[in-house]
């Protein structure tokens, strides 16, 4: 009586066990996936809609290899910031991030630190010290706006006056596009004038809206337009048009990214030129994750190789374009 029942406990214990290990290994197959946590800024603008759908892309055809927990911001730092803290709770290995903003992460990024989760920063940049994140993927704004300026000034003939659209207001992208351009103008442009200089939030709604309002306050004056995206250079198109003028006739228009949507405005003779961004970064990015899981060093800049078109070649260059 007593075996017996020492052999039921006995195989109790063992279907127990049993159990416990075929709970256990769906975590562990899981941890030894490449986890990592992706805090995107939102959906302002084309350029940023091909960037997530490269890094969805990416993850979804490496499903066996990479889990990819994906937040999206709706424009907001704090969301960030909250979605790079569930990241540290969560214990990714590593974290992405597009900073909305360039201010403001130092207290979170130490937190990541401290957890020993590496940030990767991707298409715009922070300002923290360098020991707070492990490498930047993205493009040279600075130079982006060096060539948009030499663009403008040989399409308006060296003097004449520009409007600027910019970007997100703190945004890298936005500071250093412009700051490029302004000091390619000073130094070697000086007969270009910038009249204003507005933010229209990367958006083609608010480039739109502060372009019709340039329009009006600088009736006859505007050569030229500097839109710090396609996608408000989009947007100040339709206003020039509604104002009843030619974009890219009779105003010039010269932009940042390189989205099918400009090169269509291009062919059709409405746009000039447009400084190529490469919001392809998916393969890149996981790239880097996974050196820096396996404790491997990367380059501190990961530098996106891009050019610079124009209208001309527009129509040709359309059906080579990936975004
Ligand atoms: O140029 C713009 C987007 O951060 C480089 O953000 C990116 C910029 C891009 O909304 O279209």
């Amino acid at each position: 009586m007593k075996s017996k029942l020492f052999l039921s406990i006995i195989s109790l214990l063992l279907v127990a066990s049993i159990i416990g290990c075929a709970q256990a290994a769906p975590a562990s197959t899981k941890s030894a996936k490449l986890v990592v946590g992706f805090a995107q800024i939102g959906q302002e603008s084309g350029w940023r809609d091909a960037e997530t759908a490269s890094i969805q892309f990416y993850a979804g055809q490496n499903l066996d290899t990479i889990d990819l927990k994906f937040a999206d911001a709706q424009q907001q730092q704090q969301n960030q910031i909250k979605a790079l803290k569930s990241f540290i709770e969560m214990g990714v290995d590593v974290i992405g991030l597009a900073p909305v903003v360039e201010t403001g992460w130092d207290a979170v990024f130490a937190e990541a630190k401290e957890a020993k989760i590496p940030i990767i920063l991707v298409d715009r940049m922070a300002k923290v010290d360098e020991s707070l994140y492990a490498t930047f993927i993205g493009s040279d704004f600075i130079l982006e706006g060096n060539n948009a300026a030499i663009e403008m000034s040989r399409l308006i003939g060296g003097s004449g006056n520009v409007v600027e659209l910019e970007g997100t207001v703190g945004a890298s992208a936005a500071n250093d596009r412009k700051t490029g351009f302004h000091d390619e103008l000073a130094k070697n442009h000086t007969g270009i004038t910038i009249l204003a200089s507005q933010t229209g939030d990367f958006t083609r709604a608010k480039g739109k809206e502060v372009m019709e309002s340039f329009l009006k306050t600088y009736e006859g004056q505007i050569n030229g337009v500097y839109a710090h995206n396609d996608d408000m250079a989009l947007g100040a198109i339709e206003a020039i048009k509604e104002a009843g003028l030619k974009p890219g006739v009779d105003i010039k228009i010269v932009s940042v990214d390189g989205v099918r949507g400009i090169f269509e405005a291009m062919a059709a003779g409405e746009a000039n030129v447009t400084v190529e961004c490469n919001p392809l970064l998916g393969p890149q990015f996981f790239d880097a994750a996974a050196k820096l899981k396996a404790g491997q060093t990367v380059d501190k800049w990961i530098k996106s190789d891009e050019g610079v078109y124009r209208s001309e070649t527009a129509a040709a260059d359309l059906p080579n374009r990936k975004y």
